[in-house]
């Protein structure tokens, strides 16, 4: 007899679906099979049963370089990816310059551990590099299970520099760390902008201008060079062009562990956004920018060869409001307005809607784009991103055929305002459960704060990529320096 089984659903996995009961036992999932018995069973039969999903990429309780705080934090944040059908998220625990990684871990176990509904981790934000950083502390974070962060290589006061990103590549390698990175071409991004405010261009169209295509294309080409340099993985966040990702995918042909992520933003919106009256088009200015319809299609062909094996939110929420967008004023320039926009709660049914309803892509790849993948990438796979025996139960259970009209008011985030305001979406999560607990039923909410674990990961599995080491750095061919 299990705790709970669910009957007569259509099971999904990443290479394999049918109709099955799934039972759960002590949080995990116990048994596939027909006919099976529990204290308590639910009829699921007509619905679709997937992993539950995993954010890996939002921005929950963080401070921006700049000081705005975002407006959602552990409760809010983790409550909105539950109703839109994740069981785990990993927002970032961001250093700014001067502080102690261990302070920044201090500051987001006391943010997330008693306000998530659902399991979580951190990825880190590495801005400051110092030698305590990269000698003690991040081995430490990594010992701990949080074994990938982030770098910037633009923003003033994020940005490192290459001799700082190679620093860091080496060290992550060393730990078996996941090194990601922001990639676009600082310089480019500061001259555009200047040019463009100087002549009086400050309104929110203008931003796609200032953050070019180029810059992005640059950025990916040299961190590709670096990491391959040093032999490291990489993975870029949010690649938004379709040159980016094709140097992201010649890498990976000639077998580098280069990887890649794409957002809804840049598959379901376009920079003609930003031109909405107003002040309005400062909802949709993130970065990098939005771009336009070619550019969506491309990146659905680089998700489905497998070019970008992630679709993250990059949930960024500043709200509408003086604390958010409109710190710098009513009508704010471009280039003082807070970077980035919300969509914790809608990344997979509009990727359910727009990918699996459209035929763009197969239940299978869904499975892979919105869980499976982020388990491998970001060492989860031995427990979460499939249903299977021994596997945590971390389920969502779907109706593949509710319809949503898409309201700011209907969504569970602090926001005031949704870029996907009267977006009509068929396919939603009825039911999520994460490690056997009903987290949201029916529209309700179940869960509490304070439910979530902290996800302790595995290091980033390097096998099956080729090596890239340069010959220079090679023992035998640099007359024996031991350089790495
Ligand atoms: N990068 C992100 O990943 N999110 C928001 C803004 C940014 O620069
Ligand atoms: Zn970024
Ligand atoms: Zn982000």
């Amino acid at each position: 007899m299990f705790d709970l089984v669910l009957k007569g659903g259509t099971v999904v996995n990443t290479g394999s679906m049918g109709v099955a009961d799934v039972a759960i036992a002590g949080g995990k999932i116990a048994a596939l099979g027909q006919a099976l018995r529990g204290r308590e069973e639910r009829d699921v039969s007509g619905k679709l049963v997937f992993p539950g999903g995993i954010e890996t990429h939002c921005h929950i309780a963080q401070e921006s370089a700049t000081g705005a705080m975002t407006a959602d934090d552990y409760r809010t944040g983790s409550i909105s990816a539950a109703f839109g059908g994740n069981t785990t998220f990993v927002p970032f625990a961001a250093q700014h310059r001067g502080q102690a990684i261990p302070e920044v871990l201090e500051t987001y176990d006391a943010r997330a551990a008693p306000n998530a509904v659902i399991d979580y981790s951190y990825h880190l934000i590495v801005t400051d590099p110092t030698e305590a950083a990269l000698s003690r502390d991040l081995p430490a974070a990594f010992a701990r299970g949080i074994t990938s962060f982030k770098v910037f290589l633009t923003y003033d006061k994020m940005i490192v520099s290459d001799q700082q990103f190679l620093d860091i590549l080496v060290m992550a390698r060393a730990h078996g760390g996941l090194t990601m990175v922001h990639a676009e071409n600082n310089a480019m991004i500061a001259w555009m902008t200047r040019r463009l405010v100087e002549r009086g261009y400050t309104a929110p169209r203008h931003h796609a201008a200032s953050h070019p295509a180029a810059a992005e294309v640059e950025a990916v080409r040299r961190g590709i060079a670096l990491a391959s340099f040093v032999e490291a993985p990489l993975l870029f966040v949010h690649i938004s062009t379709d040159a980016g990702a094709r140097a992201i995918a010649t890498a990976r042909m000639a077998g580098h562990a280069i990887l890649g992520e794409t957002c809804p933003q840049y598959l379901f919106l376009t920079a003609d956004d930003l031109n909405r009256p107003g002040a309005e088009g400062a909802k949709y200015i993130c970065s990098p920018p939005l771009r336009d319809d070619a550019t969506q299609t491309d990146l659905w062909r680089h998700l489905h060869a497998g070019t970008l094996e992630l679709y993250s939110s990059d949930h960024a929420p500043y709200r509408f409001d003086a604390g958010g967008k409109l710190s710098a004023g009513p009508n704010p320039p471009f280039h003082r307005t807070a970077n980035g926009m919300p969509g914790i709660e809608l990344r997979l049914p509009l990727l359910f809607s727009e990918g699996v309803r459209t035929g763009r892509i197969s239940l299978e790849r869904f499975v892979a784009l919105s869980a499976a993948n982020a388990a491998r990438i970001f060492g989860m796979a031995d427990r979460k991103g499939a249903i299977a025996p021994g596997y945590d139960a971390d389920i969502a259970v779907w109706d593949p055929e509710k319809r949503v009209t898409v309201t700011a008011a209907g969504l569970h985030d602090a926001m005031d305002y949704t870029p996907f305001e009267g977006r009509v979406l068929t396919g939603w999560p009825v039911t999520v459960i994460n490690r056997g607990r009903v987290v949201v039923d029916d529209g309700a909410l179940k869960g509490q704060p304070g439910d979530g674990v902290f996800v302790a990961r595995n290091p980033f599995d390097a096998r099956g990529f080729l090596p890239t080491r340069a010959a220079e750095l090679s023992p035998e061919r640099n007359f024996g320096a031991e350089l790495l």
